[in-house]
């Protein structure tokens, strides 16, 4: 299988974020990319670099606003203070409900919160380059796809998902998966679906295309009642406008079983086959995986052969985005068994 990487991940290393109200070390760290590049390498795959400028894809999935702001962010903290250099910004301050979110403030601090879903997603001097090389990489995957590849792989970090039309957050700042998705359409799919198997609710994703009919968006995830992203990824989100129908959630109790997983699973194929898309694109989290220290599934590393074995089933031309899993040195294993599995049974 084709498999880009992204070559100034590394450039995006924040050093804390809060968990509980204390500073922990980041679960999102280079290791993660670092530890999946090492196993491709050593089952045989050759890491490619990006070869595609998302440039213009990310202005159909993002605001032209928010890529002004997260393009330049750190210039600007920095601007206000060279100690700021060796200081992670953090929001502190959100327009909710009743507040104003038209209006952007001059105060990079406000300017922050009108852009973040969360403060757990913290800036580094790198994020806008290492962000957009990833949104780079999975343009490239997508791009190999729509000319006639079976599959391709994007192994990037930071990811993706939860990064909406104008914010980032849940250490998301670009959403490769809709970058995928929109480059496969421009390159002529009529319909694409986007299979989410992270463990947290793909909210950015599904929010770019809620209303949109030509892009299926299918995810599992921890029930929202209690797992991040809490405001989103209920079974009743089904779409709106043009998009009425073309979403579907399908949240599993937070410590569901194998089964219960692979249930779930299936009815995702299932829909997926009634669309029927002209290409797949998988945003890949591997947090289901028993060991993550975040999630709470329990999928064992012989259980993403079987998840790759089940894509392959639907015989689509397919784009892998790497997105969560913070079992770091488990990683690697178990993207492999998926993209193996996928690659030995497909037809
Ligand atoms: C990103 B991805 C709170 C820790 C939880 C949010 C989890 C983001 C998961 N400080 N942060 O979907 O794997
Ligand atoms: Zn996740």
């Amino acid at each position: 299988m084709i498999c880009f990487h992204n070559p100034q991940h590394h450039l995006h290393a924040p050093q804390h974020e809060f968990f509980r109200g204390e500073r922990v070390d980041c679960f999102e760290k280079p290791a993660r990319a670092a530890f999946v590049e090492q196993a491709l390498q050593t089952h045989g795959y050759v890491l490619l670099p990006p070869e595609v400028d998302a440039g213009s894809v990310l202005g159909k999935v993002h605001d032209e606003r928010y890529l002004r702001f997260l393009s330049t962010a750190w210039q600007q903290w920095v601007a206000l203070s060279a100690d700021n250099a060796q200081t992670q910004p953090f929001p502190s301050v959100w327009p909710v409900r009743t507040l104003r979110s038209d209006v952007e403030p001059e105060n990079f601090v406000a300017k922050l919160g009108l852009y973040s879903m969360d403060n757990g997603t913290p800036l580094d001097t790198g994020t806008w380059q290492a962000a957009k090389a990833g949104a780079d990489a999975s343009a490239s995957a997508a791009m190999r796809v729509a000319r006639g590849a079976p599959a391709a792989f994007c192994c990037t970090r930071p990811p993706g998902h939860h990064a909406g039309p104008d914010f980032m957050g849940g250490y998301c700042f670009l959403n490769n998966a809709a970058v995928a998705a929109q480059t496969l359409l421009d390159q002529g799919a009529k319909r694409v679906a986007i299979l989410d198997v992270d463990y947290h609710h793909g909210n950015g994703t599904q929010s770019i295309f809620y209303d949109r009919s030509d892009v299926l968006f299918v995810s599992i995830h921890g029930d929202p009642l209690t797992e991040y992203p809490f405001y989103l990824g209920h079974a009743d989100e089904t779409g709106a406008g043009e998009g009425a129908g073309y979403n579907l959630n399908l949240p599993l109790r937070a410590g569901s079983s194998v089964s219960a997983w692979f249930g779930a699973l299936g009815a995702a194929c299932e829909r997926i086959r009634e669309y029927r898309p002209d290409g797949l694109v998988v945003s890949l989290g591997l947090d289901t995986f028993v060991g993550d220290p975040i999630s709470h599934f329990a999928l064992q590393t012989s259980d993403f052969e079987r998840l790759g074995a089940s894509l392959a089933e639907l015989g689509l031309p397919t784009v892998f985005v790497l997105e969560g899993g913070y079992a770091a040195e488990e990683l690697g294993l178990n993207a492999v068994n998926v993209l193996r599995a996928f690659a030995s049974s497909q037809c």
